[in-house]
């Protein structure tokens, strides 16, 4: 067997087990009768679909990262992680919103507190590839995201000690994320890619964009959320599980244009 047939073949076995361990968790959820997903529990497809693009996400990024040049193989490595803990979680999230109705609160947040590092690290790992890595940035990207997602989970948990608190928290919260902006467009990290390969570039702007635009979903969801009673808690989950699918499967497929775009461009200059 020569590399690449390894590779191939190491990464179907993957593909498979990633696939049963689908399959089970399905079966478990027929196994309760009143378990299931009704066909106007429009909250409950939205988690069904994320979960569905979470699996396909890594899948594709698992088979992919065969096709991109070495130095963006560990990239590819981490968008694949960020959807697959993902993919993970919402097989257990979807079944607590049916079984119970309610935000599956903790399970989102333990998700977040992995994924969004994970994401984070993206930055210091495309920086690296350019030899312009700033151990510096990652910590300041890295701090602001925990300060976000700690306040977030204090505002909405419904914690005795931080009655009251909701808002404050949240706006603690919303600063984190707007050092985090501040940070990518207008800090060091700007200047230091400006000199980087166009897919270099492509993918620091586009990851930048996500994170200004597509994380503002979940403030926003956030603020729906305080509508008291289900609808807020319908309008919660359904923005927070769009936001997910974005910031997660689309932040992926543009680490993966852009080593795409850069495996060509240095592919043609040989
Ligand atoms: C994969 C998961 C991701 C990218 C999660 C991102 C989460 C946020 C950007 C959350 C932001 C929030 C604020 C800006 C204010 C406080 C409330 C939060 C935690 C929802």
């Amino acid at each position: 067997m020569n590399k690449s047939t390894l590779t191939r073949t190491s990464c179907l076995t993957l593909v498979g087990a990633l696939s049963l361990l689908t399959l089970s968790s399905v079966a478990a959820s027929g196994n309760s009768t009143n378990g299931m997903l009704k066909e106007t529990d429009m909250v409950g497809v939205s988690f069904w679909i994320a979960t569905a693009m979470m699996l396909a996400s890594t899948v594709f990024f698992i088979l992919e990262r065969n096709n991109v040049a070495t130095k963006w193989k560990t990239s590819m490595t981490v968008a694949a992680l960020v959807t697959g803990i993902a993919w993970y979680h919402y097989t257990y999230m979807r079944e607590h919103w049916i079984a119970t109705g309610e935000s599956p609160l903790v399970m989102r947040y333990i998700d977040w507190l992995i994924t969004v590092p994970l994401q984070v690290s993206e930055f210091y790992l495309i920086l690296a590839a350019i030899g312009a890595a700033s151990a510096v940035l990652f910590w300041k990207l890295f701090g602001a995201s925990i300060v976000m997602l700690v306040a977030g989970f204090l505002s909405e948990a419904e914690i005795d000690a931080v009655d009251g608190m909701e808002w404050p928290l949240f706006i603690v919260g919303c600063l984190a994320w707007a050092y985090i902006i501040y940070e990518l467009w207008v800090g060091e990290a700007k200047e230091k890619v400006g000199g980087a390969s166009e897919g270099t570039q492509f993918a620091f702007k586009a990851m930048a964009v996500i994170l200004t635009i597509g994380w503002a979903i979940y403030p926003l969801g956030w603020i729906m959320g305080q509508d008291a009673g289900d609808s807020g808690i319908d309008r919660l989950n359904i923005l927070y599980n769009i936001a997910d699918v974005v910031n997660k499967t689309a932040f992926g497929l543009m680490v993966w244009y852009a080593a795409t775009m850069d495996t060509k461009a240095s592919s043609s200059e040989e």
